[in-house]
């Protein structure tokens, strides 16, 4: 196995607006990740990835970026980052910035030039194309509700926009957009950045303008708008022109990336990134109406989903395994238990990431196992995805309630919220009025309160990554299922020439017996790490799982 520090590497990501504000305005900042450094720290984590931190207005929250070379007043100065960066360094951790390139902002002085005139020297910088019988050039959807095209008089004609209006989609066929694109990752790097986890990466190259013939949005995302035919070619040229020249980490996010496509960004041979967040477990329990349209998640393919992805990466590839982030609910709320077991489920959750082979991805909060979240009226959400799909229901005439029910399912200000530092007014994330509501469970569940104590969640992830750092087994060993079929437990078992380890997380609330064949002699078993180490008896041949148990043992 080809070692690299990145495949070791536990990431932190960092969603700066909710994560501790220095000045009052009710705005996480940049200052305030400053303070917080030696909590990062104290994680024990190698790399923070800070969401989006560029010049924005914000429709977004940062994904719709104004100047690339300028840091988002809201967040601080460029001083600021500066310092960041050097603390983070200081530290011996290292900084992977958002790149934000399918797209920018509206007020980006690109797309105030091409909606100027159509020979405007950067109008081919965006994508227009003149309407169809007096509408929009096709039928494609915006992932954030409505048609993907906005008219814009002045020129009579419509620019894609794959996301809100304010977010225009860039022309990656323009090879000065490339070259733009090249010039400001050189930029960061320069600066002295990491490597960048790239947003929407999936679908920068177009592949054609027809219509959509699928009704299911999924469908769209995957045949339509992903994967496009010059992607890996563009993310080759990425590679020669910048990446190759810095030892740096790179990870492509995308919606669409599946089993038959993922291997053209990350196979040694493609030569374009090292990792991708695939959504395999991610969009389960969106329906065919999209994420407002939930359903339940179906255990047996959330199991497959690991399996498969490491089956199709292990011999070309590299996985990032992650269960969360600023886009999905939180992670103890959706696959775990956040009433009677949230604490055992925090945890199992969080030995099922640590013992999964791939780059370890760990969502601010969910360290303390932070919940969902319900506010009461929709005017309490600052999500343009909730905003827009709201405004589309009522559009409808669909029933409002049932919307706010799904929205606290599967709403992104889930993820949102103010981190929990203590129980002090607003969670100690500021000291006005929070840009969105603080969860009302702070006083619970916050930072303060596990700081110290042995059994909290937060002391378990600190475990966890120590865990990992000393059983190199788990970071690069070969992995295997146990039981694929049975109804509540994810069994499988780590291996290499130097250790073999048994990993057993029940997911539900029985006690559940499971037999071990003659490979696992439980007798033998010794526990590395378990979120209740009361195992009961040993028996020969089963073991007995309480609810939500979770244990990691060393096979030999
Ligand atoms: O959450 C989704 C929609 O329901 C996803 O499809 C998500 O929009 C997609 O994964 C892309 O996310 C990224 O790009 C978006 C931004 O809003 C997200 O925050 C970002 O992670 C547009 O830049």
């Amino acid at each position: 196995m080809n070692k690299k520090w990145w495949k070791e590497a536990v990431v932190y990501q960092v969603y700066p607006r909710s994560f501790k504000d220095s000045n009052g305005d009710g705005v996480g900042d940049l200052p305030g990740v400053i303070e917080k450094l030696d909590y990062i720290k104290s994680l024990g984590v190698d790399v923070i990835w800070l969401c989006p931190v560029y010049d924005s207005p914000n429709d977004d929250n940062g994904y719709d970026i104004r100047d690339y070379y300028d840091i988002m007043a809201d967040f601080g100065t460029m001083a600021d980052f500066d310092q960041l960066l050097e603390g983070i360094h200081q530290r011996g951790m290292k900084l992977l910035m958002d790149l934000v390139v399918n797209h920018c902002s509206d007020e980006h002085k690109w797309f105030q030039e091409s909606r100027k005139s159509k020979d405007n020297p950067y109008r081919d910088y965006f994508i227009w194309k003149p309407g169809k019988n007096g509408g929009p050039p096709n039928n494609w959807q915006s992932f954030f509700s409505g048609n993907a095209w906005e008219y814009d008089e002045a020129t009579d004609e419509y620019y894609l926009h794959l996301f809100t209006k304010k977010q225009p989609d860039l022309n990656w066929e323009n090879p000065k957009v490339r070259e733009e694109v090249h010039k400001l990752m050189k930029y960061w790097l320069d600066k002295g950045v990491d490597g960048f986890r790239m947003d929407v990466i999936s679908v920068i190259s177009k592949r054609n303008f027809e219509d959509s013939p699928y009704k299911d949005f999924n469908k769209t995302i995957d045949n339509v708008y992903a994967n496009g035919p010059r992607v890996q070619e563009f993310l080759q040229e990425m590679n020669r022109e910048v990446l190759s020249k810095y030892d740096v980490m790179t990870v492509g996010e995308g919606p669409g990336i599946n089993l038959e496509s993922g291997l053209q960004y990350v196979s040694s041979s493609a030569e374009a990134l090292n990792m991708i967040f695939h959504f395999g477990h991610m969009f389960m329990d969106h329906g065919p109406g999209g994420r407002f349209d939930p359903k339940p998640i179906d255990f047996l393919e959330f199991k497959k989903v690991f399996r498969l992805w490491d089956e199709y990466l292990k011999e070309e590839g590299w996985g990032s395994v992650f269960l969360g982030n600023h886009d999905f609910q939180r992670i103890v709320s959706r696959f775990g238990d956040d009433g009677a077991y949230w604490k055992e489920s925090a945890k199992l959750l969080s030995l099922l990431l640590f013992s999964m082979r791939g780059t370890v991805y760990v969502y601010q909060g969910d360290e303390i196992g932070m919940t969902n979240v319900a506010f009461d009226t929709i005017e309490e959400y600052d999500d343009v995805e909730i905003k827009n799909a709201y405004k589309e229901w009522k559009a409808e005439g669909k029933d409002l309630d049932q919307f706010l029910k799904n929205v606290h399912i599967n709403g992104r200000d889930n993820a949102r919220t103010p981190l929990q530092w203590n129980d002090a007014e607003q969670a100690g994330f500021t000291s006005g009025t929070p840009w969105l509501k603080v969860n009302p469970n702070y006083t619970a569940i916050n930072v303060a309160s596990q700081e110290g104590d042995e059994n909290s969640i937060l002391a378990f992830y600190r475990r966890m990554v120590a865990m990992r750092k000393e059983h190199p087994t788990l970071v690069y060993g070969d992995f295997a299922p146990i039981q694929e079929d049975h109804p509540s437990v994810f069994a499988f078992w780590r291996w290499d020439e130097e250790a073999a380890y048994l990993v057993l997380l029940n997911f539900s609330e029985e006690t559940q017996e499971f037999g071990l064949d003659d490979r696992f002699d439980s007798s033998k078993l010794r526990i590395v790490e378990a979120n209740d180490f009361d195992f009961g008896e040993p028996q020969s041949g089963k073991v007995k799982l309480k609810p939500w148990q979770a244990v990691l043992a060393r096979v030999r």
